[in-house]
């Protein structure tokens, strides 16, 4: 994409009311762009990110066998009147009215409306398990929202709903997507804390959210060393692991030796949840069993933010200079920066590496405005791809480019031929 004529507008000044470091980054990179308080919209760099994010949470949800579906945003309250929680959820979830008269609601989360769809479609205890998840907006009146889309009140969340026969089929549907979390945050360059939480509006007993480790993370962690081990397990390792052993993964009962006891700050990506037949019951949502009496689902529900992974993402990795994009949900994999656009020599031979870079499918972001040197190396660093090529007289002259990492500021000089070869290659 060449960047004149693209909408990446970003910004100079920090802007006075963004406290933290990845709401800041995001503002000036022109990743969003503020509509009312804790409400944000996309804009195209943003929107690249989000689909990175979303593609490895599909692809792991996929590995696991879930089926992916697209539910409404908004919902009718009958169906959180026959649960039980319409009264019970709070101001956090914002109702209204249709021209009906009919009470709907923006769904804050989908426990009901995904069991209403599976009870439409599966009468037999044949037909389990099922997995459906689905990547889509939210939206939670927050009474405090903060720190751009960390905590925003619109956000997009990627939730699944899982329908088990039993009690042990569950728990090992849970395990399986406990896994998977585990390697979907890795692949992102995250290193997951899974933690024992407090199962709160959703329901059940057991549940556990998934913290990075972040200095201006909302939650104060207290962890056992041992599960840095388990977050680099290879996917064969996580397989044949562990079932989750509660002790272990329970801080706050510090029951860790105290050598291997870290405390940190940290930012909640996932969160988890098994809760038996707490919707099944009260919906009705039963199904023939293999004794030929109806028997309730087990289910659980699993919940990763997506939008928030940005901001946890950026809090991870920057610099201050501005985001350090690890290469997996980079918005483009390459930044190529013509330093010298009033020169011919640099100008055709910054087009002629674009070409041939697209043509080899690179995603490159070429920066081909008539800015100053200066405003474009820094606008680079600032959006952080985790690579650039710089093309300058002094270097073409020679007939070679710059080659410049991005994290570690590591400069490599090549040719065009080397420049193709590494992205073309590697
Ligand atoms: C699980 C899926 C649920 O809602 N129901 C469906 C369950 N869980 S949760 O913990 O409440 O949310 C899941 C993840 O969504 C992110 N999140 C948010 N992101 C941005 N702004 C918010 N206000 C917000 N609230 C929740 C978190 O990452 C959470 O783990």
């Amino acid at each position: 994409m060449r960047l004149s004529s693209s909408f990446i507008p970003t910004l100079k000044e920090i802007p006075v009311d963004a406290t933290s470091v990845s709401h800041q980054l995001m503002l000036r990179a022109s990743l969003v762009v503020q509509t009312a308080a804790g409400i944000y919209s996309w804009l195209p760099l943003g929107i690249r990110i989000l689909k990175k994010i979303s593609r490895i949470i599909e692809e792991e949800q996929e590995a696991i066998g879930a089926n992916q579906i697209l539910m409404t945003t908004l919902q009718p309250a009958k169906l959180w009147q026959e649960s039980g929680r319409y009264d019970s959820y709070g101001e956090e979830m914002v109702c209204f009215k249709d021209r009906r008269g009919h009470e709907l609601l923006y769904s804050p989360t989908n426990e009901e409306q995904a069991t209403d769809i599976f009870r439409r479609f599966v009468k037999s205890y044949r037909q389990l398990p099922q997995n459906l998840f689905q990547i889509h907006w939210k939206f939670r009146d927050e009474i405090r929202p903060r720190f751009g889309i960390m905590r925003g009140r619109e956000f997009l969340m990627k939730d699944g709903y899982s329908f088990d026969i039993d009690i042990e089929s569950a728990k090992k549907t849970y395990q399986k997507v406990f896994n998977a979390y585990l390697i979907t945050f890795r692949r992102m360059g995250l290193t997951p804390i899974p933690v024992r939480a407090d199962s709160g509006a959703i329901g059940g007993d057991m549940s556990h959210e998934f913290q990075v480790l972040a200095a201006t993370g909302e939650s104060t962690l207290f962890y056992d060393s041992l599960l840095l081990e388990l977050t680099q397990a290879s996917k064969e390792e996580l397989a044949s692991a562990y079932a989750v052993s509660e002790d272990k993964h329970d801080p706050r009962a510090c029951r860790v030796p105290e050598d291997r006891l870290r405390q940190s700050r940290g930012i909640e990506v996932g969160h988890i949840f098994y809760f038996g037949t707490k919707y099944t019951k009260s919906m009705e949502a039963s199904v023939m069993g293999p004794k030929g009496t109806p028997i309730y689902p087990e289910m659980g529900s699993y919940g990763i933010g997506v939008s928030r992974l940005i901001g946890a993402i950026i809090e991870v990795f920057h610099d201050e200079k501005g985001i350090i994009w690890p290469e997996s949900v980079a918005p483009f994999r390459v930044g190529l920066v013509n330093l010298q656009s009033e020169d011919t020599a640099c100008t055709e031979a910054a087009k002629d590496l674009y070409t041939k870079l697209c043509a080899l499918d690179v995603e490159v972001l070429y920066d081909d405005r008539k800015e100053r040197m200066g405003v474009k190396l820094s606008d680079m660093d600032l959006i952080g791809l985790p690579w650039q090529i710089l093309v300058g007289p002094r270097k073409l002259a020679d007939g070679v480019f710059e080659l410049k990492n991005r994290k570690t500021g590591e400069i490599q000089v090549l040719s065009q031929d080397g420049i193709l070869n590494f992205f073309g290659c590697s």
